[in-house]
This record gives C-alpha cells, sequence and structure tokens, in this order.
C-alpha cells in the first residue's frame, strides 16, 4: 500500500513516517501532503504558546484527557526550535512519557530543525494537515513563544491559547513584547503557587488599552500540573471556536492561512531554486565563483538570478 493509502487507513506507523520526512524536507512529504489535502480540513488546530516553563507541555497534557473524555481524537505536535540536532528529542521523550501513550486516540510528537534553518514552519504544517489527513479531530500545536518566531503560530492555528505564569514577570514581558494580540484565550497557569489576581489584572488593563476587538479573549486562571480549570481551558477554545464560526472569521482565518502557506511554499522553493541556480553552471553562479576580490553586488547578481531563472521559463 501507498504511504498515503496506509495512513488514511489509520496505520500510525506510516503517519510517523511521513512526519519523519516533513521534518528532514523530503519533497515526498510535501507531494504527500499535497495528495492527502483533499482529506484535510477536518481537524480542529489549537496553538499552545508561551514563554518556556509556563507549563505548555504540562497544559497539552492535561487538555488532552479532557478532549479524549468527551470523545475526540487528539495530536499533538511539540515544535522546538531550538534542538537541531537533537530533533526535539528530550522534549519528546518527556511528553511521549505521558499516561496517554497506550491511548490509539493520542498521538504524540515533537519536532525539530534537524538542521534545517528555517525549514521548521514548513515542517510543522505538513505535519499538521497529515495529523489532519489522519483523521484527528484535534491537533494541538505547542511552540515557544518568546520573541520573534519563525513560526507564527496565529496563522497556523485557529486557536491560539499564551500561557503565562502568575508573578514571574514574564506577564509583563509578553506584553511588552507585544504577543499579548495573539492570544485568543489567556490561561494563566500555576495558580496553586498564588499571584494570579495580579497577572489578571495586568492582563486585563494592557487589553483596555488595545482597539476594541469583537473577540474578547477569556482568561482562565489554571494549575496544568494539579489538572485544576482545563475543562475551563477547552470550555473557552470552543467559545472562541464558536464565535469563529457564527462571525464568519473562520472562513477568513482559513483563507489567509492558505494564502501564508502559498507564500512559504513558493518562498520555499524558490530559496533552493537560487541556491541551485548559483551553485550551477549558469552564468551568474561562474561570475559568483571567478569573483577573486570579493567586490560583487549581491543586488546586481539577485536581479540577475531572477532574469536567468525568468529566461529558463522559472523551472
Ligand atoms: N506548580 C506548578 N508547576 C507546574 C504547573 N504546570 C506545569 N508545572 C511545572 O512547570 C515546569 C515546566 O512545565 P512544562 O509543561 O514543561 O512547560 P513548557 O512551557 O512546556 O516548557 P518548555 O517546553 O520548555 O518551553 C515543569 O516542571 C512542570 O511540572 C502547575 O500548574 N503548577
Ligand atoms: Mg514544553
Amino acid at each position: 500500500m501507498s504511504l498515503a493509502g496506509a495512513l488514511l487507513s489509520g496505520d500510525v506507523r506510516a503517519l510517523a513516517r511521513a512526519i519523519s520526512l516533513a521534518e528532514d524536507r523530503d519533497p515526498q512529504a510535501t507531494e504527500l501532503a499535497a495528495e492527502l489535502q483533499p482529506h484535510t480540513g477536518k481537524a480542529y488546530l489549537v496553538g499552545l504558546t508561551g514563554a518556556p516553563g509556563t507549563g505548555k507541555s504540562t497544559l497539552a497534557d492535561a487538555l488532552v484527557k479532557v478532549i479524549r473524555d468527551r470523545g475526540q481524537t487528539v495530536g499533538v505536535i511539540a515544535v522546538d526550535p531550538s534542538s537541531p540536532f537533537t530533533g526535539g528529542a528530550v522534549l519528546g521523550d518527556r511528553i511521549r512519557m505521558s499516561r496517554h501513550t497506550l491511548d490509539r486516540g493520542v498521538f504524540i510528537r515533537s519536532m525539530g530543525a534537524r538542521g534545517h534553518l528555517g525549514g521548521l514552519a514548513a515542517a510543522t504544517r505538513e505535519a499538521i494537515h497529515l495529523l489532519d489527513a489522519y483523521g484527528r479531530d484535534v491537533i494541538l500545536v505547542e511552540t515557544v513563544g518568546v520573541g520573534q518566531s519563525e513560526l507564527e503560530i496565529s496563522t497556523i492555528c485557529d486557536t491560539v491559547v499564551l500561557t503565562l505564569m502568575p508573578e514571574s514577570g514574564d506577564a509583563v514581558q509578553t506584553i511588552k513584547a507585544g504577543i499579548l494580540e495573539i492570544a485568543d484565550v489567556f490561561v494563566i497557569n500555576k495558580v496553586d503557587l498564588g499571584g494570579a489576581e495580579k497577572t489578571r489584572r495586568l492582563i486585563q488593563d494592557a487589553m483596555a488599552l488595545g482597539p476594541k476587538q469583537p473577540w474578547r479573549p477569556p482568561i482562565v486562571v489554571a494549575s496544568a500540573a494539579k489538572e485544576e480549570g482545563i475543562a475551563k481551558v477547552w470550555e473557552a477554545i470552543l467559545s472562541h471556536q464558536a464565535f469563529l464560526k457564527d462571525s464568519g472569521a473562520l472562513t477568513s482565518r482559513r483563507q489567509e492561512r492558505v494564502k501564508q502557506e502559498v507564500v512559504a511554499l513558493v518562498a520555499e522553493r524558490a530559496r533552493e531554486q537560487a541556491r541551485r541556480l548559483l551553485d550551477g553552471d549558469t552564468a551568474v553562479g561562474r561570475r559568483l565563483r571567478e569573483n577573486r576580490n570579493g567586490k560583487l553586488n549581491p543586488y546586481a547578481l539577485a536581479e540577475e538570478l531572477l532574469a536567468e531563472r525568468a529566461s529558463q521559463g522559472g523551472s
């Protein structure tokens, strides 16, 4: 059976293999995702983001239980851009050791950059499509949300959950970094540590300063480790989902996502092509290699390359 056929029939090894291909940026994975595209669009995509250590993985684990208790299947992708060499193995092992290992309705996978700089976003998108085609009802995507992430979670997921810790200063950092706007649901995690009210007020004050939006992100106080407030987190996600559907925003979000993905796919191919032309037996490539005094003009070379590509019919 083909890999696509095996994946569609529910073969978990086929799914795992396909995701590995995506991670390796193997063109087969892109072909596979394209082939499986008609089988996608059913999964609901939830992004979990927030500063390191705020409890995203623990929350994912707790959410999986709530989702499973409601009879839905779930896929979890933990994206770890910081570990290009281990492929996110440490994080993956931690999360894979969880209690869901034997449940066939749960698929957990971590993804690393594997040395493909800039390829992680593409790999993650492909993995999401693969899980969607595999038939998962809900897909949770965990990413570290500090600073400028190459992976713009809000353009990848339907609902973005932002985790914060009480009294840690990361709420302030988050507000300063302008990350607040991407949240559809706030989770103040580790409520057992105290100080959640102060953090709640900080978020409320910051939101009050911003423009009025049709969706007011709820702030849920929870303890992922103690599994308190997790059902409320899920309710908040579902109410955001209902808002998106009723307002028509789900359609526009998904349209925007397809647009971003097309741009990303074209960019990825263009990058490869540019490298191939520069390394190959082309006029621009030769000029680059023959140059000895380092006085080449990258702007002119880029123009030349684009012209060369156009003359080759863009192939
Ligand atoms: N006290 C307390 N600790 C928690 C809670 N939730 C998570 N933790 C702990 O916080 C630490 C970090 O949790 P993770 O779930 O790994 O956090 P993360 O955001 O996934 O971290 P990275 O993936 O490294 O960015 C772990 O030691 C957890 O056990 C909670 O509700 N209360
Ligand atoms: Mg984590």
